[in-house]
This record gives C-alpha cells, sequence and structure tokens, in this order.
C-alpha cells in the first residue's frame, strides 16, 4: 500500500463484487476494536417491493435509472437479491463474519418511489411492519428508517410519525428524486415539517439521476454508484440548503452517504459562488453553505473506507458529523472495514465515527 492507501489494482480488486457469492473465498475474522461498530447505510427489500420491481422491468415501466439499475441487478440473478431479503441468520451471520454489530436498515434504492402514490403509500406502511417485526426479533443487532412515499407528502409525514412513535424506527429514509422531484419544492416541506418536530434525521440515499439528467450518463454506463448516484444527491442536498429550507426548519437532521457525495471537498468553491454566482430568483440565505453543512447535515463512510477522502471531510465538518457505514450488501467487504479501523484518527475519534455519533444522531 502507498502512503495514499492505494493497493495494485488486482489486490485491491480481488474478489470484487459479492463475496458472500464465493463460499472459497475465506472471509478473515474481523478484528476486535473497543468500540462497536454501527453500520448506517445497510440495505434491506421486502417480497412485495421486489415483485414490483420485477413487474416494471418486465413491462420496461419506470424511468430509464431504474431500468437500468434493476434491470442489471435482475438480470444478473445471484445471491445479492437473497440478501436483500434476507432479514435473518444469513444476515446476522454477514454481519458477524465483518464484526458489525448493529444495522440500520434503510429501504433500498430506489425504494417505493418509482410506484404510483397509491402503491406507494401502501408498501411504505407494510415495509415498515415489517421492518419493525425483524428489528423486534434482533433488537440488539437491528435499527431501521422508515420508507416514505413522498408522492404524497401529508401522508407520508404521518407515516414518519407512525414510524417514531409506534414502531420505534429512527427516522426516513428518502431515495433521492421521486419521478424527477426534489424535497426543495415546498410541496415537500410537510415533511421537513414533521422530521424537524419529531427529531428525525432524513437519509437522502442515492437513486440513479432525474429522468432530465441520466442522458449523458446513461450512455456511458455511468448512471450508477460509479458516478450518477453521487451527482444526484450532491444535487439534492445542494438544492436544499440553497432553497432556504434549512432557514425554515433549522433543527432538521440530513444524512448523507459516500463521503458527502464530494461535497466536504467542493465546500470553500461552493460558499464563495453561492455569493459570487447568484441568480436574482435564488433566495438570500442567513448563513453560508458551509453553515448549514455543518450545522444540519451528517455525512457517512458508505463505499469509501478511505482515509484521505473522510479525514479530509472530517476535518471540515468536525469529528461529530461523519459516521461510519458499510453499504451492506453492495459492498461487503471485511478489507474495508479493516482500512475503516486503521484510519490515522485517535482512539476517541474512532469511538465516535464508528459508534457515538450513529448512537446520538439516531437516538440509538
Ligand atoms: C449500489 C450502490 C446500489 C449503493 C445501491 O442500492 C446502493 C450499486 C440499489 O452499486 O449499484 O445503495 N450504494 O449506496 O452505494
Ligand atoms: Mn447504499
Amino acid at each position: 500500500m502507498n502512503k495514499h492507501g492505494a493497493m495494485n489494482r488486482k489486490k485491491r480488486f480481488a474478489g470484487v463484487g459479492i463475496p458472500l457469492e464465493d463460499p472459497k473465498r475465506a472471509i478473515k475474522p474481523p478484528t476486535k476494536v473497543p468500540y462497536k461498530r454501527i453500520a448506517t447505510e445497510e440495505a434491506w427489500i421486502t417480497p412485495e417491493i421486489m415483485q414490483g420491481y420485477r413487474e416494471l422491468i418486465a413491462k420496461k415501466a419506470g424511468d430509464a435509472g431504474f431500468l437500468s439499475l434493476w434491470g442489471v441487478f435482475i438480470r444478473r440473478g445471484g445471491i445479492l437479491i437473497d440478501r436483500l431479503l434476507d432479514m435473518g441468520e444469513n444476515r446476522i451471520r454477514d454481519m458477524d463474519a465483518t464484526g458489525i454489530d448493529v444495522q440500520l436498515l434503510l429501504l433500498t434504492a430506489p425504494g417505493v418511489q418509482v410506484f404510483d402514490a397509491a402503491r406507494a403509500r401502501s408498501l411504505a406502511a407494510s415495509s415498515n411492519d415489517q421492518l419493525a417485526e425483524a428489528i423486534r426479533k434482533y433488537p440488539k443487532r437491528f435499527a431501521g428508517l422508515a420508507a416514505i412515499a413522498p408522492q404524497s407528502p401529508k401522508t407520508a409525514a404521518k407515516e414518519l410519525e407512525r414510524g417514531m412513535n409506534k414502531l420505534g424506527l429512527k427516522g426516513a429514509v428518502i431515495n433521492s428524486h421521486t419521478k424527477g422531484q426534489y424535497l426543495d419544492d415546498p410541496k415537500f416541506w410537510d415533511i421537513f415539517e414533521a422530521a424537524e418536530s419529531l427529531n428525525a434525521p432524513i437519509y437522502i440515499h442515492p437513486q440513479t439521476p432525474s429522468p432530465d439528467m441520466i442522458k449523458p450518463f446513461v450512455k456511458r454506463g455511468l448512471d450508477t454508484a460509479i458516478m450518477g448516484f453521487g451527482v444526484e444527491v450532491a444535487l439534492h442536498t445542494l438544492a436544499i440548503i440553497t432553497s432556504g429550507a434549512l432557514d425554515r426548519f433549522p433543527k432538521l437532521k440530513i444524512v448523507i452517504g459516500h463521503g458527502g457525495e464530494g461535497l466536504p471537498y467542493w465546500l470553500y468553491r461552493i460558499d464563495y459562488m453561492q455569493e459570487f454566482n447568484r441568480q436574482a430568483f435564488m433566495p438570500k440565505l442567513k448563513m453560508l453553505p458551509s453553515d448549514y453543512m455543518k450545522r444540519n447535515v451528517y455525512i457517512t463512510t458508505s463505499g469509501l473506507p478511505w482515509a484521505p477522502a473522510i479525514t479530509m471531510a472530517q476535518s471540515v465538518l468536525g469529528m461529530d458529523r461523519v459516521l461510519y457505514a458499510m453499504d451492506y450488501p453492495y459492498q461487503y467487504r471485511v478489507e474495508e472495514v479493516a482500512m475503516t479501523d486503521k484510519f490515522p484518527i485517535s482512539a476517541a475519534n474512532k469511538k465516535k465515527l464508528f459508534q457515538k455519533n450513529a448512537e446520538r444522531v439516531f437516538s440509538l
């Protein structure tokens, strides 16, 4: 490994994909560490939603991004979908094999957001019931975020309240755009109002870019997690910040993954250009974009167990704003847990990264 943490290609990418799929590939036991590893962006799906995805793919319905992403997963087959569906023994065994104490479970992308509103509302509610049931079975190993259908903002706000108060869920996941629409639109702000008053963090998880943005990505195969996901959520987060929503809802907590989807790296320039390139229609904000990032936004390490990026984000946002995540089963790698265990930060800060920040932000 060189000083930037880069390994040679063969070593770094050995077994990329799902190690679960190769029974001969022994998983080294994880190291014992003086903190709990709480992984905060771990994916699952219900059988009903999986069936809904299969129907959409069969009919070639859904947007270009959905067809691209789920078309591949369904055609490829293999163990990925089994693992997304498994809320019992196999999942727990995979957690044990990589030293993960707790998974915070998020309905995988694009959740219910590809369906029509009525179906989305009922699939969200039934998925929250099923999630609560799994957590009741494994209360020490699982926690979860409620799925909501932004298609119906008032119902979504109520479902979030039910999830928090009746089901013991810890916030909401929104898989970025909903049929091309973003949460900076005030028509969605019933959701923000409920989230703020319930102290429910909203995890804006990626999906493929919205239909207006996706074309140049799709034809190059760059629309999914290689780049499209990050661009999509960076846009979404910055749209919320520049809309003035966080002046209206100053206590709202937003969580984004993948090291903050590039935003921490760009903050200086975003602050500068937010003044210099301001369009007349943009509201005047009370603070700089970076101030909202440091007040309202938390980031996770999902998919990015890489010290240069994460220590950079910690240095601009602060040690209290960065949380560990694995992104099971999409990026299930014991080597990456070890890479994160070895970050060049103090023992106290490591405990914040893996455990304390998640306990505080998600009230675990
Ligand atoms: C992928 C990556 C898919 C992530 C995901 O959910 C996901 C992928 C559908 O690699 O296709 O959550 N991820 O967060 O990086
Ligand atoms: Mn993910």
